[in-house]
């Protein structure tokens, strides 16, 4: 088995020392950091997504894979230059108002960073005004909101409203998530999409982040 694919294992498995420990070898022994994200770390991503989609594999476990592929891109980062990191794009998400559940959306989360975008994840219990400014300052492809209960629901159709309102629609596609919501309160409040989970959510955004 190659290094590259021994650090693929790693993250397969959720070995986060021993994915660290395999990335600084490669560093040491001068291998190219994008080689090292794209046949190491993202690699081992790669074998968990569809696993995680044809019920192979769970939440804790790809939470644990995602946590050694972002330890493996702690020490490879500071090696390259932002701009020499491929990105399909960039997603802003947040928990929205009055709501405090996150695990779904750290899971979203993560599989879009695996998947190749930049997110900016800006926590939970996030007001409307805090998305507005986010959509500002980082001017993203994509924006995810995610809502857990029924009554944080209707946050989403504010701060959709909001983002209308200043005129940040134009670029910019609204994608929304989180066990009460469907497809039809998705097209009801005028979002752009709806996933039900975080495979079917990087799918939406490589399709909507263009
Ligand atoms: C864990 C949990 C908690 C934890 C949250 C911990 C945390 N850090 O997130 C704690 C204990 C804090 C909690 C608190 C509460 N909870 Co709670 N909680 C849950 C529980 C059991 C699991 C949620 C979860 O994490 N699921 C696992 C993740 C992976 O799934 P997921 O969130 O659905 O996310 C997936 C998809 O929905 C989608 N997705 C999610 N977000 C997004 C975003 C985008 C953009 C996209 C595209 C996709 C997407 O992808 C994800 C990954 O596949 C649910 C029950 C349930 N079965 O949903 C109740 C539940 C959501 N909670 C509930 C309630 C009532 C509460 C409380 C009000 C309880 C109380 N009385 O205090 C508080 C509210 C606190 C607040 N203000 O938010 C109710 C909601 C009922 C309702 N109809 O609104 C539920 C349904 C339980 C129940 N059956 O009564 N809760």
């Amino acid at each position: 088995m190659s290094d590259f694919n021994k650090l693929a294992d790693t993250v397969f498995r959720g070995d986060f020392g021993g994915a660290a420990q395999i990335t600084k070898e490669l560093i040491d022994s001068g291998a190219e950091p994008l080689a090292i994200i794209n046949q190491g770390l993202i690699a081992g991503m790669d074998i968990v997504a569809p696993k995680f989609k044809a019920g192979e594999m769970f939440v804790p476990e790809v939470m644990m894979a995602a946590r050694a592929m972002a330890t493996g891109m702690e020490l490879v980062k500071p090696l390259i230059n932002d701009v020499d990191i491929p990105s399909k794009g960039t997603v802003i998400i947040g928990t929205v108002a009055g709501d405090l559940h996150d695990i779904g959306k750290n899971l979203v989360a993560m599989i879009l960073e695996s998947g190749g975008f930049k997110v900016i994840d800006i926590g939970v219990d996030v007001s409307v005004e805090k998305f507005v400014e986010a959509a500002k300052q980082y001017n993203p492809q994509v924006i995810g909101m995610s809502a857990l209960l029924t009554t944080t629901m209707v946050a989403m159709k504010d701060t959709i409203d909001a983002l209308t309102e200043a005129g940040l629609r134009k670029n910019l596609k609204i994608i929304v998530g989180g066990a009460p919501l469907s497809q039809e309160f998705a097209g009801q409040i005028g979002a752009d999409g709806y996933a039900a989970d975080a495979m079917a959510a990087k799918e939406l955004c490589e399709k909507l982040a263009v």
